[in-house]
């Protein structure tokens, strides 16, 4: 049995090294396409391009079966370079149909530096379909930083320098993380699913600690490998900007993802608020203090986030939760509602400086600091601290 099993992994390994030129020229190569979500708004954020191969002879081959072989054989620049052409033609057809767009983000692996110009590449690609370089996201996964250091710290450099971010894939899977994070600059980090796999708390108190880590170097968050509601409930009150996983949607063709996006209600965001989020995404939620995240389209005030401390509060005052805030300020009458609103002007034009206000609910005395983080005209992010000033009165 074992030694059957072994002849056809051999047998297809030498398959795949003879036959990774017609799978591409054929089309039995197919791009697959993983969901990406903003956890702070649960819309579409982006999406990752990965391969498969459905062939005539083997039927339908795990990504493990073709990767690592071509990637030893020195032959995985064929792979990525069809990849990266697929990616940039579904763009362009995407254009084209006048859908909303998402950023694609694409693997590169460490032998691809050296079997092609890998910047030319997506050059090209972006030139032949005339697209935003934004829309295409490289992703280059943690062990490929162990060798060839000097040459892709150069690449990375002139991936950003040429106006591309670039994602560190798999964050946590291999043994030089922190090296990695101190010696490259990277745009996401992308945080290995094995992280999720024992959910529990010291893998919760990790991931808080590389969440906190990234924000203050600078660098965005993305979890991989979410599965469970409980999962992106943690990982959204820690304040990790993304999610990928089972939970929003497997990896699947293009027309089909559009089809569970539309079916899941899961809407595309639009580049300027994806900017927004971006710039709002690097503000540490984890402390101390109670705060919450507010977003502001200039008529209209609603609480995306508040931290646990802020909840507190909140339900000191007899408030419990999101929803609830959110009612309130809704059902508010026309001269708080205006007062509210006079109070987040003054915040938006007062950027960066942080603004108080006092509040009055219930007969009690709520105080309210809010500094706005990221925005452009007609909507806003502002981040609020709160303290309940009745009850420091109380306890004196
Ligand atoms: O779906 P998943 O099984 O796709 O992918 C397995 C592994 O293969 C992952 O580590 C992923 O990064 C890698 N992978 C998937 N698609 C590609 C690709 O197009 N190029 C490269 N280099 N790696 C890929
Ligand atoms: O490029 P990277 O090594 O990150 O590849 C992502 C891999 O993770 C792919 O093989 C993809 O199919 C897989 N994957 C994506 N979401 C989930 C998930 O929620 N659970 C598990 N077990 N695997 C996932
Ligand atoms: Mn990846």
């Amino acid at each position: 049995m074992f030694s059957e099993h072994l002849r056809q992994e051999l047998e297809i390994r030498s398959y795949v090294i003879s036959h990774i030129d017609e799978a591409v020229e054929n089309g039995y190569i197919e791009i697959y396409y993983q969901p990406v979500v903003r956890t702070l708004t649960g819309k579409l954020a982006g999406m990752e391009a990965l391969a498969r191969w459905r062939d005539p002879v083997y039927g339908f081959l795990r990504p493990d079966q073709f990767i690592p072989v071509l990637e030893e054989e020195r032959l995985i620049d064929k792979l990525d370079r069809y990849v990266i052409r697929e990616c940039g033609r579904q763009l362009r057809r995407q254009i084209d149909a006048h859908r909303p767009i998402v950023p694609i983000s694409f693997n590169v692996s460490r032998m691809d530096f050296q079997l092609m110009d890998v910047l030319s590449e997506i050059e090209a690609v972006v030139r032949e379909n005339e697209l935003p370089r934004d829309y295409l996201r490289i992703e280059i996964t943690e062990t490929a930083m162990v060798q060839d250091s000097d040459k892709i710290l150069k690449m990375i450099d002139r991936f950003r320098g040429n106006g591309y971010s670039v994602w560190l894939d798999d964050f946590g899977s291999g043994y030089s993380s922190l090296n990695v994070l101190k010696d490259y600059h990277f745009d996401e980090l992308k945080i290995d699913m094995e992280f999720l796999r024992a959910f529990n708390d010291t893998s919760r108190k990790i991931i808080t600690s590389v969440v906190m880590m990234a924000k203050a170097i600078g660098i965005h968050t993305l979890a991989e490998g979410v599965e469970t509601r409980e999962q992106v409930r943690f990982l959204r009150s820690i304040g990790c900007e993304k999610i990928q996983g089972y939970h929003y949607g497997r990896p699947m063709p293009y027309d089909e993802l559009l089809v569970h996006c539309q079916e899941r209600h899961l809407r595309a965001e639009t580049r300027e608020e994806a900017r927004i989020y971006e710039k709002a995404g690097l503000f540490n939620v984890i402390m101390a203090s109670p705060v919450a995240l507010f977003l502001d389209d200039g008529r209209n005030l609603y609480m995306a986030y508040e931290n646990d401390a802020y909840r507190k509060v909140m339900k000191g005052v007899g408030i419990s939760g999101r929803r609830a805030v959110n009612w309130i300020i809704h059902s508010l009458d026309d001269a708080r509602k205006e007062r509210l609103r006079a109070y987040a002007d003054r915040v938006t034009r007062n950027r960066p400086c942080k603004v108080s206000e006092t509040f009055l609910l219930d007969g009690r005395r709520l105080r309210v600091r809010a500094k706005t983080l990221a925005g452009l005209p007609g909507f806003h992010i502002h981040m609020a601290e709160i303290v309940d000033l009745t009850r420091d009165a109380d306890s004196l």
